[in-house]
């Protein structure tokens, strides 16, 4: 008989090489000594399949899947390339790119109608868990939704009853996602040269679900196989995401709980105590975790935590989730996507609460080598490992659901079977802007906009704005591309706006404090953050926070000076380490907003190159915004500041800077 070949031992990821960041690399090698497998170890054992990330491997009939392998040193001539029913590798990128809009749009509109079921119930009076926490910003965005808030009676004007008021913009939020007629509402919040340009391409969203499930059709075995067309329809149902799903989740969120304003927390594993009961919320949606919030600092559990022998309760957030927390609340970030499962192997974690979205699988198996509970909160989300407790959220008893959790956490301190061992890392962060808190501080006393803004970028202290955003990719080195194309953007006196784990990683790396401007950001843009006491890195929230991005451009052009489009604007996007499906449709709307938006790593479009070009230039042509990819976080930034640059000169204000510079250059002699 053969002999059985011995399995070879999984290979160890190398700490130093995995992350850039000290107590992920601790944490990595805390992994291995204890014998529990992460993320880190199992990128080294497994490749990416070399066709699939080129975008060209076809698996949507039972005939394929049809790989279309691009030849070494490119195609000469005709690209002859076809699936078994001739579909061409462009039409196969083209398609495969379209599903990873779809669902990418899909997580965060569905978040929104989430978040809008809950305002309903609130609205409505059905649950007393949530209440109208922000009138003031329920009367900003009413109008954008065709909702009056005042009322003639007897010809005089007067303020309508802000319940009416909630309940009416709660309706017309719901019906956003399925409405059988008319356009999507916030298309018209664009400036108006924008919906202008979306309306002559016929990409303006009819409502958010229609968008998402025409893709699933036209990319479905032998409907749309013309890749510009394609490209249409993922526009659309993209900016049915940032325009839609997620500027209503922001906003509903935002008058639900409260609209973000600065406020000081810290960031990292060493947010979370060894004395303390820890409890980590994890995922996107903040329904359940703002009520967990409240019962975490009740004084009923606080007594409770300490007759079980700890000393308090550290709640801390990981991924989106510790974003809304942290922006509305100021609780701490544990940390970023790939630092779920280190947070467990700290031995410290007596419960995980995740609701969806970037939550790994591997959670279950870690969980099951320590004491933590991981908890399951959403119908949508269970995980199959039998160690997973699924309690299931339900607005209407949401108090009683966070009781159930918290106390189930308290109760879970006293059974830590390892040493714990939390690394000793965390930095201050200063976190909770938004299109608001930005007219605030850089805004004119008098005009109250985004005048002192504008004239920063107009006189070139400022060289221009760039939002940087997204994941983790454990294709790379965590962090690394994060930190180096944001410090690369701020030196040449570039403001960054943050969102997701981005925002994170550089709360991590100490740049979300006003003083990180003295040390990393330009002579300029020093002065400014100097001057009105922001950081250079402004954290702007979770993934669908992005629509703050997008609305703070739009200030910037009402503020005037700056062009009337967005693609006016020295601005740039960017997502150095992305790796969900949510970052595509991100980066699409971005792209059709008109920004200029660079992915770092790699693009699954590189195997059709007429397909790649048709994003990458001519895309440009029509919505003045283009793709770029550039895995080297320098050369990525320079993409960006060249752009930058462009766009100045475009608007004739590059002379400006350049005086700017020389101002500074004779200052400095004059100094020396
Ligand atoms: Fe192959 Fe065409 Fe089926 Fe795709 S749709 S798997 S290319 S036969
Ligand atoms: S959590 S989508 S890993 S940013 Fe929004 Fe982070 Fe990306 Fe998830």
């Amino acid at each position: 008989m053969a002999e059985k070949k011995k399995a070879k031992a999984p290979k160890l990821a190398d700490p130093i090489a995995a992350s850039y960041e000290v107590s992920t690399q601790e944490m990595i090698a805390r992994a291995q000594e204890l014998g529990v497998e992460t993320i880190f170890d199992r990128a080294v054992n497994m490749k990416p399949c070399a066709i699939g990330i080129q975008g060209i491997c076809c698996k949507n009939c039972a005939m394929g899947p049809c790989r279309l392998p691009l030849p070494k040193g490119g195609i000469e001539g005709e690209d002859t390339r076809k699936g078994l029913c001739g579909a061409t590798a462009n039409t196969i990128a083209a398609r495969n790119f379209a599903r990873m809009v779809a669902a990418g749009a899909a997580a965060h509109s569905d978040h929104g109608r989430s978040v809008a079921e809950v305002f309903l119930a609130a609205a409505k009076k059905e649950t007393s868990d949530y209440q109208i926490k922000d009138t003031q910003k329920l009367l900003a965005v009413a109008p954008h939704l065709g909702v009056a808030t005042t009322v003639e009676v007897d010809g005089e004007t007067k303020d309508r009853d802000i319940d009416e008021i909630a309940l009416e913009v709660a309706e017309t939020a719901i019906n956003e996602w399925g409405k059988s007629e008319g356009e999507l509402l916030y298309a018209k919040r664009a400036p108006a040269p924008l919906y202008e340009k979306w309306k002559k391409q016929g990409v303006i969203p009819r409502n958010i679900d229609r968008e998402i499930v025409e893709i699933m059709h036209r990319t479905h075995m032998g409907v749309d196989q013309d890749y510009k067309n394609l490209i249409k329809q993922c526009t659309r149902a993209s900016l049915a995401d940032g325009w839609g799903g997620s500027m209503l989740a922001t906003d509903l969120q935002d008058i639900l709980f409260g609209t973000p304003s600065p406020l000081q927390s810290e960031a990292n594993l060493g947010i979370m105590k060894e004395d303390h009961v820890n409890i980590i919320v994890h995922g996107h949606e903040p329904v359940l975790s703002e009520v967990i919030v409240a019962v975490a600092q009740s004084q009923e559990m606080l007594d409770y935590a300490k007759e079980k022998g700890a000393k308090g309760i550290q709640l801390g957030g990981i991924c989106c989730t510790a974003n809304e927390m942290l922006q509305r609340h100021g609780i701490p970030t544990a940390g970023n996507f790939l630092q779920q499962e280190l947070a467990i192997i700290t031995g410290a974690c007596e419960a995980m609460v995740v609701d969806v979205q970037c939550i790994m699988q591997n959670l279950a198996n870690v969980a099951k080598c320590f004491h933590t509970k991981l908890i399951t909160t959403h119908p949508i989300a269970k995980i199959e490992q039998d160690n997973v407790i699924h309690i299931e959220f339900n607005e209407h008893y949401a108090l009683e659901d966070a009781k159930r959790i918290v106390k189930m956490a308290i109760d879970n301190f006293e059974n830590r079977k390892t040493e714990v061992m939390i690394p000793q890392y965390k930095a201050t962060q200063i976190a909770g802007f938004g299109v608001e808190s930005i007219k605030y501080h850089l805004g004119g006393t008098f005009r109250g906009s985004y005048y002192t803004l504008n004239d920063n970028i107009i006189n070139g202290r400022i060289r221009g704005l760039a939002g940087v955003v997204g994941c983790n990719n454990a294709r790379t080195r965590q962090n690394e591309a994060h930190i180096k194309v944001i410090k690369e953007l701020i030196k040449n006196d570039v403001l960054v706006l943050t969102t997701g784990c981005d925002a994170i990683t550089a709360a991590i790396h100490g740049l979300l404090t006003p003083e990180a401007a003295q040390v990393y950001a330009g002579p300029g843009l020093a002065e400014v953050c100097e001057t009105v006491g922001i950081p250079p890195v402004l954290h702007l929230g979770s993934c669908v926070d992005n629509s703050r991005i997008l609305l703070a451009a739009t200030e910037v052009i009402k503020a005037g000076g700056l062009g009337t489009d967005l693609c006016d604007i020295p601005v740039a996007g960017s997502a150095p380490e992305w790796m969900s499906e949510k970052a595509i449709s991100i980066g699409q709307y971005f792209v059709t907003s008109g920004v200029y938006t660079v992915f770092g790593g790699y693009l699954p479009t590189s195997g059709a190159p007429v397909f790649h070009n048709y994003i990458s230039k001519e895309l440009e042509g029509i919505y003045g915004g283009k793709w770029d990819v550039e895995p080297d976080p320098i050369k990525h930034a320079w993409l960006m500041i060249n752009h930058i640059d462009k766009k100045r000169k475009e608007l004739g204000i590059d002379k400006a800077r350049e005086r700017v510079l020389m101002d500074m250059a004779s200052r400095q002699a004059l100094e020396g």
